[in-house]
């Protein structure tokens, strides 16, 4: 791994290459998914009954055999050793609080002029959450994906879950069960996505769907958008550490291959202010990449798109942060808060030295549906607002809508609009003849 220094003269050009690595595999399967789409849409069951034999290895018996039963749900929680369960519990504790105190206030204004003005927040009646069945089925996801639209309100939480022959996820049931997914149907792919915003016979269709899938359930979530709200479509995760030589290089390392151990396509950059610091960091990661479990895929991630930078201060590296906008931000410094405070564009950071994203990623509390692919610049991660909307309202008394109906009445006239005039101003004349 060679070092990036900002002292370098071509520092720049380099940096802008990291910038634009762009790291999607981006499959096309636009054609497949729609076809996949217009099958559920014109057939309900009876195609998901065929797609789910076609592409997941087991064919069910009928439509009830798509639905996990409670008896399904109950033996699969008493499977799970104690020890873990009472991990899901603690995590699942953890996030329903952090999710309780983002909940939005009313807003309801009085108004001084006779014209009460507000905003109410609803919940969505019903929401489809996506759970892979493959590698990535992670039972940690369904609690941050779940637990959000579950503390928000949302009555109907309807989760799809592919079950690649035939086997069920016990973890990913328990910790449906835990975050109060009662819905949980055994279908997989765009079919599934397609079976939630349509509706099938079965299957009620929901108003948004979230949760993270392979290239044909992010395409068919993009080709239902407008029928039904989506989440952000993830891409491979990131993360970037800004650490001084007064860390651990070994923890640094491991918490650098904790984010490429996910993907190939994942990114690990360590920014420090220390030539020494970051050869030993080096050292480190490649000492732990001849042990790891999961070393091949950690050890394609760091050489395809690892970076490892020198800068002269903190300023340097936080604009070089900001420019980043990463998924993740590691600040393992003294006062990690005043770097923090200079921090504009990253989807969650991680203050200090003992806290690894790992915890972040389970137990902390905040979400870990995080806006990859420099995306915080403009989005955020999973939150209760994912899962409320938005409602104003006013109220003019008499008084009120004499104070400001004839200003709409000229608007509505340089408009050419007679009939929105007409209806503020047929109130005010009969206001003018009652009095
Ligand atoms: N770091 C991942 C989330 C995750 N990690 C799930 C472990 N399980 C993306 O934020
Ligand atoms: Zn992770």
């Amino acid at each position: 791994m060679e070092i990036l220094s900002t002292a370098q003269a071509d520092f720049e050009p380099r940096f802008q290459a990291l910038l634009d690595d762009a790291r999607e595999t981006t499959a096309r399967v636009d054609g497949a998914v729609s076809a996949i789409i217009g099958e559920v849409r014109a057939e309900g069951d009876a195609a998901l009954l065929r797609l789910t034999s076609r592409f997941d290895g087991w064919a069910p018996e009928g439509v009830a055999a798509l639905r996990v039963t409670p008896q399904q749900i109950d033996a699969a929680v008493a499977s799970i050793e104690p020890g873990l369960m009472q991990a899901l519990d603690t995590a699942a504790t953890r996030i329903e609080a952090f999710h309780r105190a983002q909940l939005p206030a009313d807003i309801d204004l009085p108004g001084t002029d006779g014209v009460a003005l507000g905003m109410r927040w609803n919940a969505l009646d019903a929401v489809g959450l996506y759970v892979p069945g493959g590698k990535a089925a992670y039972p940690s996801s369904v609690l941050m994906n779940a637990l959000p639209a579950r503390v928000a309100g949302v009555e109907r939480v309807a989760m799809v879950v592919p079950t690649p022959g035939g086997a069920l996820n016990p973890l990913v049931l328990a910790a449906a069960k835990r975050a109060g997914v009662a819905e949980i149907w055994r279908v997989g792919g765009a079919q599934a996505v397609a079976a939630l915003a349509w509706g099938t016979e079965s299957i009620a269709p929901v108003d948004r769907i979230v949760g993270p899938g392979n290239a044909y359930v992010a395409e068919a979530k993009r080709q239902v958008f407008g029928r039904v709200g989506i989440d952000s479509i993830a891409g491979p995760s990131e993360v970037l550490v800004l650490a001084d030589a007064r860390n651990d290089p070994a923890h640094v390392a491991m918490d650098l291959l904790a984010q490429a151990e996910h993907d190939e396509a994942a990114q690990s950059i360590l920014i420090t202010d220390d030539a020494a610091f970051a050869e030993a960091v080096i050292r480190e990661v490649e000492k732990a990449l001849t042990t790891l479990p999961r070393r091949a895929i950690a050890g394609e991630s760091w050489a395809r798109h690892g970076a490892v930078i020198l800068v002269r201060d903190w300023d340097e590296a936080c604009a070089l942060a900001n420019r980043l906008a990463p998924e993740h931000l590691q600040i393992m410094l003294d006062d990690p808060r005043a770097v923090f405070g200079k921090i504009r564009h990253a989807g969650a950071a991680f203050l200090g030295r003992h806290t690894p994203e790992a915890i972040g990623d389970y137990v902390a509390g905040p979400n870990h549906v995080l806006p990859t692919g420099r995306s915080s610049r403009f989005s955020s991660g999973l939150s209760v607002f994912d899962f409320l909307k938005r409602t104003t309202w006013v109220q003019a008394e008499p008084h009120g809508l004499r104070a400001i109906g004839p200003a709409a009445v000229l608007l509505a006239e340089a408009e050419g609009l007679g009939a929105h005039g007409a209806s503020v101003q047929i109130r005010l004349d009969e206001m003018q003849l009652r009095r």
